[in-house]
């Protein structure tokens, strides 16, 4: 009996559905077909935004009716206030508060979100204390909601909204700069697909459901501006589940954190989900994107950009093969400004390609500066160190410098990087704790006390080397030993 009502009230949906047009036209809509909206172009949903292995549901965008764009205009001048551009000419723009005396920065929300998000707010507000700029929020809440296939679809038409405001406003182009978050990143890459040189794109975690390695017409990529910059933090793509493309996009990609996951993320929807399904995929997104502490690691390339635009500390991030070899302290050295940028608003202050990698704080603020201390014996050393170092601008530590007992020759180098949000300045003396485990069988040739060599500290942020006076001192088991900078008096 259950089941019979069950199928009767099944057909009733699919009955009224269809009475009202929305099965049909929900079929019709993957249908290869093109759409028109005035001067903003026809928009076909074949290849290449058609891909049986990457985007196997394509649609055609929605109406610019139907997402009804609006672009929010804050400026200095206007007190920070919020001012609704009128976009049909250059003079109702200037009439709104828009200067092209003025460059402009336009920032663009991803899926779910609209430009009233406090992220939004917050970059709006770290912007007008940077520089004196145009600030345009764009909103396209109503073509942004679900389902995300629909979303991606209005992308397009989104993107060409923006181009067109570039045209009309007589600015150049070049002193444009888009900074999108997921679907807002691509959004960026089809204003700039439209534009001759836009001056700058930064993408901030990509999405990847619909986007990964589809053609570049599809997604953001170096083409679609003078300068891309790109931050993966959700990079997980199919395979992990992960809301961010993993692939290079830009001119420069940066991987905090190995581009993953992020520390103090640990609850992230991610982990929620064993299944590895193109469906779970897109539903996931679907599903998780409005819960932001479940979409933590997604949300963290907003937030570390945000805190990048006028932080002092510099999100240092260098060129290394990977994010593994960044940990151990392998790509810290570099010689010129070709092997490291700066993560976030200061990246185009380099001229550096490919990716990048650094480690950042779990909480706010995520800026750490990076140190190496190369430590080199006389004796074959085990056991474990820590670290305190103090310089002009306070104290680092104490830190541990390794996690378990360690081994290492005499005639091998202790090399260990250690992170801080202290800037040490001008270091001064450095202090190692030395605790002998004592796992070493043969202890003879691993003695309790030993001498060293030499000690210096790597300041990667400045690529300076500070020596200590270290030569034939002794550190012993369970004391302290204190060592002077040269060129500091103590
Ligand atoms: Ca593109």
């Amino acid at each position: 009996m259950a089941t019979h009502s069950s199928t009767i009230t099944l057909i009733v949906v699919l009955f009224t559905l269809q009475a009202n047009g929305f099965l049909l036209d929900t079929v019709l809509n993957h249908l290869p077909h093109k759409v028109c909206y005035g001067d903003l172009g026809c928009f076909s949903n074949g290849p290449p935004f058609l891909d049986l292995l990457h985007r196997p549901l394509s649609v055609g965008p929605e109406s610019p009716s139907t997402i009804q764009t609006r672009f929010l205009l804050y400026t200095r001048e206007n007190g920070r206030q919020e001012r609704v551009l009128d976009t049909s000419s250059g003079a109702t723009m200037e009439s709104s508060g828009f200067s092209t005396s003025r460059n402009t920065k336009i920032i663009v929300h991803g899926f779910t979100h609209n430009a009233h998000r406090a992220w939004v707010q917050n970059m709006t507000k770290e912007l007008l204390i940077a520089g004196d700029f145009n600030v345009i929020a764009v909103d396209w809440q109503h073509g942004a909601d679900l389902p995300y296939e629909q979303a991606t679809a209005n992308t397009r038409v989104v993107g060409a909204q923006i181009a067109r405001l570039v045209q009309v406003s007589g600015a150049d182009a070049n002193t444009v700069h888009i900074i999108g978050h997921s679907l807002g990143a691509h959004v960026a890459g089809y204003a700039g697909e439209r534009l001759s040189h836009l001056g700058r794109i930064s993408g901030l975690d990509p999405a990847s459901p619909y986007f990964e390695n589809m053609d570049i017409q599809v997604r953001l990529d170096p083409s679609d501006a003078d300068f891309v910059d790109v931050i993966h933090t959700d990079d997980g793509g199919l395979k992990n589940l992960g809301f961010g493309c993993t692939q290079e996009l830009g001119h420069v990609d940066f991987y905090p954190n190995g581009g993953q996951k992020q520390p103090g993320c640990a609850g992230d929807a991610v982990d929620k989900l064993g299944s590895t399904s193109w469906a779970a995929l897109t539903t996931l997104f679907d599903f998780y994107a409005e819960e932001e502490t479940l979409a933590c690691s997604h949300e963290r390339s907003y937030m570390y950009y945000i805190e990048s635009i006028n932080s002092v500390c510099p999100f240092t991030a260098f060129k290394c093969p990977n994010a593994d070899d960044f940990h151990a302290g392998k790509c810290l050295s570099c010689k010129g400004d070709t092997c490291r940028s700066r993560m976030g608003y200061h990246a185009d202050k380099y001229s550096t390609m490919g990716s990048l990698y650094l480690e950042t704080e779990p909480r706010a603020t995520f800026c750490d500066y990076n140190y190496l201390i190369n430590i080199s014996t006389v004796n074959n050393f085990d056991g474990k160190l820590t670290l305190t170092l103090t310089g002009s601008n306070g104290t680092i530590g104490p830190t541990p410098l390794m996690e378990k007992n360690e081994p290492h020759l005499y005639n091998t180098i202790i090399s260990k990087m250690f992170r801080s949000r202290l800037d040490i300045g001008n270091m001064e003396t450095l202090s190692l704790h030395y605790e002998k485990i004592g796992t070493i069988i043969v202890s003879g040739s691993y003695p309790d006390d030993w001498q060293l060599l030499g000690i210096s500290i790597w300041k990667a942020d400045e690529q300076k080397r500070t020596s200590f006076k270290a030569y034939h001192k002794e550190v012993d088991n369970h004391n302290t030993t204190v060592f002077c900078a040269y060129g500091h008096s103590c």
